[in-house]
């Protein structure tokens, strides 16, 4: 019998910076669903890759005096790249795509012909505002405060010939669709697009572009590229080979069973991918699923904000298993999340060092040291212990029932329910106490073959979601790979009941948080480099009033610190005048005073005379003063030795 398959997909990442930890959460949570549906026998094809053209990008790479194409490949294949991330995070993609591979050109012309040719795509002239770092163009109704719905930036009034998108053509069918069944989820998205974009009323879409080139062109009206959306969006087609020769998997594996994207592109996904496919006659995908954003301090993380958190930097401390583990455990995946290296770490420490560690360590102990590694079969008693056996069967159905609903942290809750019962199991029948007489062993080896079952059962529903812990910890308990499966999953005696188990590494040290924390804003404080501020310019003055300045070049010819003072020195000056000018500075913290005879400095020497602990100060010497890392760096001006004392500086 042919295997069922199972196409699922993530949105295909912009190489404009590198990627952050929000972008490996939504390609961690793909993962793990792929993972699953594998364990659950489906073929499955999960497909990523990244979306490569649009303006943003070809200004990113006019600013870094390189070509669009030199640009997007640094990010995707360079040196921590978006390919060297996924495979340290052990992702299993089937196929990667990239937007700029000819194949998907190709095919993206012929697509967006053919929808020319059946009059659903037409010339018109583009009026409207224009957010250049989204590519969007918004109707004035959509704007929120004057500004881009999705990044909060400002908008430009843009005008240009282009080709449109009858999207109002399908605006019926497309809000029948988000009503019906479960095409778009969570629910509570469905009502967002109805009400926030659909209610308003559709208006075609703009899908062509004249004022930049880094895109598709179109073949048959040279000047114009394909708007970047069209072009990405067919990906989830193009990779499978809609229109190419690349691949043949279209027929296979189309529709999607699920397109898993980030909350702020659904509104593409649901409404306007929809109505594309519609145009092209083309099966539609069998549900959207938006999740929330990994969010810090309740704002998104992005680039500009400075807040993005680096996932190699993460995964380098705390190990790649414990940060997927940590994403999908703690959030609920539809919902918004607040990210914190604190949560990171107790999540680490609570559930993977304490519940799980614990389970594996003490059991794979006691069977070493009660039975030499092995389980003694003929010796077991055949007592049930029928409460943990039922929760083993209803643990793998209430974690069946959360996967397929795309409910993971609630999948992961019901395997640790049973990993917590198991160590309560070992509290509640006290091993050791059974230990110590000959008579219990019987009883003593079949607790402990409960525990190694219970264990096999939590390891075979983690594995999509931490591999390989799973695998070690497999390993471990004796497990061999026909025991790992699903289909064993749920039952109880699956493991020979003279299993011998070894007690191995520990899986997840734990981890001392202050430590850790210290350490990683140190390791981050040092990648983002030292913090300058920048002081904003002062408000201009004219030529004349500059030129009321008069400052002198002088030669230290003294220089001590003033008595009681932390701060100031007292310098000795020859300013060219013949007399010696006592000038005060505060700059002691800076240098040592006698560091600076002989040097030749700038003061400004019509200030008013000032006096400063009983001395008097005749001018002020001039410095460069900024602020790192939020304290205050000086230097002292200096001048070659060869200009003259008394010159004046203009
Ligand atoms: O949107 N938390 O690409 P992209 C959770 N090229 N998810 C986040 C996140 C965060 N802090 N930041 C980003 C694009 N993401 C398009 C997709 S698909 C045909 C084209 C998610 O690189 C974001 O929600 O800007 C999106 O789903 C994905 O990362 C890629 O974002």
């Amino acid at each position: 019998m042919e295997k069922k398959t199972f196409y699922i997909t993530t949105p295909i990442y912009y190489p404009s910076d590198k990627l952050h930890i929000g972008h490996t959460y939504c390609t961690v949570a793909t993962d793990a669903i792929a993972r699953y549906k594998r364990m659950r026998g489906y073929e499955v094809m999960f497909l990523t890759g990244t979306d490569e053209h649009g303006q943003k990008i070809e200004e990113k790479a006019k600013a870094a005096g390189i070509t669009p194409q030199q640009f997007v490949d640094r990010i995707v294949t360079g040196d921590k790249g978006v390919l060297d991330l996924w495979k340290l995070m052990n992702i299993s993609n089937d196929r990667f795509i990239r937007t700029t591979d000819d194949y998907h050109v190709q095919s993206i012309q012929r697509i967006f012909k053919k929808m020319y040719e059946k009059g659903d795509i037409y010339k018109g002239a583009y009026k409207g505002k224009y957010c250049t770092p989204c590519e969007s163009f918004w109707t004035e109704s959509q704007l929120v405060n004057g500004r881009c719905p999705d990044c909060g930036r400002e908008v430009h009034d843009a005008e240009e010939e282009a080709y449109f998108f009858r999207l109002s053509k399908y605006a019926k069918p497309v809000q029948e669709l988000l009503e019906s069944g479960t095409f778009l989820e969570p629910a509570s998205r469905v009502n967002e697009m109805i009400n926030n974009f659909i209610k308003p009323g559709l208006e075609d879409l703009c899908v062509s572009r004249t004022s930049f080139t880094w895109g598709v062109p179109v073949d048959f009206d040279p000047g114009h590229v394909v708007y970047v959306w069209v072009d990405a969006l067919f990906n989830y087609c193009t990779a499978l080979g809609l229109f190419n020769d690349k691949y043949h998997d279209f027929d296979k594996f189309w529709p999607a069973d699920v397109h898993i994207v980030g909350k702020e592109i659904v509104r593409f996904h649901s409404i306007i991918w929809p109505a594309m496919l519609m145009s092209m006659e083309l099966p539609l995908p069998k549900k959207v699923y938006g999740h929330g954003w990994l969010v810090i301090d309740g704002g998104k993380m992005s680039k500009s904000k400075g807040n993005v958190v680096d996932p190699y930097l993460l995964a380098g401390m705390f190990g790649v298993d414990a940060l997927r583990f940590f994403l999908l455990r703690t959030f609920p995946f539809g919902s918004d999340g607040n990210f914190s290296n604190e949560l990171l770490i107790s999540t680490i420490n609570t559930d993977l060092a304490n519940d799980l560690g614990n389970l594996v360590s003490r059991t794979t102990a006691m069977v070493e040291k009660y039975f030499g590694g092995q389980l003694p079969a003929e010796q077991m008693s055949a007592d049930p212990d029928s409460e943990l056996e039922q929760l083993m069967a209803d643990t793998a159905a209430a974690y069946a029932a959360e996967m397929d609903a795309f409910q993971l942290h609630l999948a992961l809750e019901a395997v640790f329910r049973l990993i917590q019962r198991a160590n309560k199991y070992i509290d509640e029948t006290a091993p050791w106490a059974l230990a110590k007489d000959e008579s219990n062993k019987p009883r003593l080896a079949a607790v402990l073959y409960h525990l190694v079952e219970a264990l096999r059962n939590a390891l075979t529903m983690l594995t999509p979601f931490i591999p390989e812990s799973c695998d070690k910890a497999f390993a471990q308990i004796g497990a061999e790979p026909a025991d790992r499966t699903w289909e064993k999953a749920g039952r109880f005696g699956v493991l020979p009941r003279t299993v011998s188990v070894r007690k191995g590494e520990t899986l997840f040290p734990r981890i001392d948080a202050a430590k850790a924390i210290a350490e990683l804003e140190e390791l981050e404080r040092r990648a983002k480099g030292p913090q300058v501020k920048v002081e904003p310019v002062l408000p201009a003055v004219t030529i004349d009033e500059f030129a009321k300045n008069d400052m002198r070049v002088c030669k230290v010819l003294d220089c001590t610190a003033v008595k009681k003072s932390k701060k100031l020195l007292c310098f000795s000056l020859d300013d060219g005048s013949g007399t010696p000018r006592q000038i005060l500075s505060g700059i002691h913290e800076f240098y040592e005073p006698e560091t600076l005879i002989g040097k030749t400095v700038v003061a400004i020497v019509n200030l008013p005379p000032r006096k400063m602990m009983g001395l008097d100060s005749n001018g002020m010497l001039l410095s460069a003063v900024r602020e790192v890392d939020g304290k205050e760096e000086l230097h002292l001006l200096t001048l070659p030795d060869d200009v003259p004392a008394g010159s004046r500086l203009a």
